[in-house]
């Protein structure tokens, strides 16, 4: 791999406390339940010790976000707006501070929390804030009204920007927040409790409770709650949406992926080839609407595999704070035994395997970039989420076949076309059973646009005006 100069971003802009407790009415609390360690993935240290919610716990911050919802949801939305506009405000100021503690917990490279996830979580937070006072003019009615108490709870991946997209538009519809953050991912989110402390939001309007998916499964079927959004595992999801079921509350489930990549002869292919690199080794492939199969037709596979290759052999991995550093740590050794055994997998059912060459550090969960060829639409690594940086090539000859493989998934997140022609973009999108499609560009997110998916990958939008309908009674 690649030499270079390693260019760290300071570790001291950040200050971890050695314990943190939960967030509750305003206030720190201990939790009734056991602590447990987060740590550094990419180093194995011990980051700080974290308070598990019992479900008294999670009782005690849904009852203080009810208590809350009262005047919050009477509020104004011009009035709501300031303080949500002030949390924007915070969160820009701090943001190379939270990128650091975002990298520190998650393994994620410095770029990337620096330059992605921190500027959109300022930016869902303005976005929704601009929405508050405006609620009148989204469709649904003249005054429409907030659910009541959200609990929410959201994966690892990318956790601030997980809780931008749940917290800010609850907030801006005048709902009250209970949210859990992952357990390997607790830091930003309980950065962000202070946050709201700066930014004087009055307190039970959000609460954050940390813990397992015991805590998750405490505030999700806790009975005065009136919303549930879950971001993470099918398997999880659909246990949620089987223990809701005939509840009343309104559920919005943002689930795995397996996305195709389509890459047609006339696309321009040095494009591609970075868009193929940033669809799945982007956040290590730890993203559910991930690039991770590529379709590309077969008049130029050999061509575009062997730049694909000489590409990722420039790809620098290792230290996340590395300002140089584009692919970091997998985030916990669980998910890193899972792509090791979906990898194993793909080699026993007859893939080829490539990565570059590549030494990993010694300490911490690592996986090098994989390109998987041979690949069958029945392999696992075809349809299984990896969630790792695991490619799986597949081949086309006609747009038809195209489209057929890319809808073969019991997925239907997101894709990605890749052409110069805009009628088959055109054709190709309107085929395409995924939420998101791509064209020449992969993993784009803007807050205006709604976001969500097809078939296993979950139902309702997060995002833009259709993303307030999750958490208004329309
Ligand atoms: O997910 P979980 P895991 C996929 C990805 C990954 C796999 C497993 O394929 O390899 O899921 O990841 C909380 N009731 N995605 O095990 O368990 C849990 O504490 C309520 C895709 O980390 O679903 C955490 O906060 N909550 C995905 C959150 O659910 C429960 C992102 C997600 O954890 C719970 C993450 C329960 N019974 C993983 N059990 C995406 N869509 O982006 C767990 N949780």
């Amino acid at each position: 791999m690649f030499e270079y100069a390693p260019a760290p971003e300071s570790r001291d802009v950040v200050d971890i406390q050695p314990s943190y407790g939960l967030f509750i009415d305003g206030e720190f609390a201990d939790g009734t339940g056991k602590s447990f360690k987060t740590i550094n993935p990419a180093s194995e240290e011990v980051l700080a010790e974290v308070a598990t919610a019992s479900e008294e716990d999670v009782d005690r911050a849904v009852r203080a976000a009810r208590k809350a919802f009262g005047t919050w949801s009477a509020m104004p939305g011009s009035e709501r707006a300031k303080y949500i506009f002030r949390i924007a405000r915070i969160i820009q100021e701090r943001s190379r501070e939270l990128a650091v503690l975002e990298s520190l917990d998650n393994g994620k490279p410095i770029r990337e929390s620096r330059d992605v996830d921190l500027p959109l979580v300022a930016a869902h937070f303005f976005y929704y804030a601009g929405w508050a006072d405006k609620l009148g003019y989204a469709g649904y009615g003249a005054d429409p009204r907030p659910l009541g108490v959200a609990g929410q709870v959201i994966p690892w991946n990318f956790p601030l920007l997980m809780l931008a997209w749940k917290i800010a538009p609850a907030l801006a519809c005048g709902n009250t927040v209970v949210l859990k953050p992952a357990e390997t991912t607790p830091l930003t989110a309980l950065a962000f409790a202070e946050i709201c402390r700066q930014a004087d939001l009055p307190p039970g309007v959000v609460n954050i409770v940390t813990g397992a998916g015991e805590t998750g499964a405490a505030l999700v079927n806790h009975p005065d709650v009136n919303k549930v959004a879950f971001t993470g595992s099918t398997e999880v999801g659909r246990q949620i949406a089987r223990s809701v079921a005939g509840s009343g509350k309104k559920v919005t489930l943002e689930l795995g992926g397996k996305a195709a990549n389509i890459v047609f002869e006339d696309a321009a292919l040095d494009q591609a080839v970075e868009g193929i690199v940033n669809g799945i080794f982007f956040n290590q492939g730890h993203v559910c609407c991930a690039g991770s199969r590529l379709l590309v037709q077969e008049s130029i596979a050999t061509e575009l595999l062997e730049a694909l290759k000489r590409r990722l052999g420039t790809l620098r991995l290792g230290d996340p704070l590395d300002k140089n550093t584009d692919i970091g740590a997998i985030n916990s050794a669980a998910q890193l035994a899972r792509i090791r055994e979906l990898s194993d997998a793909g080699e026993a059912e007859g893939a080829e395997r490539w990565s570059p060459a590549c030494s990993l550090p010694d300490k911490g969960f690592w996986f090098p970039p994989t390109i998987f060829t041979g690949v069958a639409q029945s392999h696992r690594i075809a349809r299984e989420e990896v969630f790792g940086p695991v490619l799986s090539v597949l081949t086309f000859r006609t747009p038809a076949e195209a489209v057929e493989k890319a809808n073969n998934t019991p997925f239907g997140l997101s894709a990605g076309v890749w052409t110069e022609k805009g009628s088959r973009i055109l054709w190709v999108a309107s085929k395409l059973r995924a939420g998101v499609v791509w064209a020449n560009t992969f993993n784009k997110f803007d807050p205006t646009s709604p976001f969500g998916g097809y078939k296993e990958s979950g139902y309702g939008r997060e995002g833009g005006l259709h993303g307030l309908e999750a958490y208004l009674d329309v």
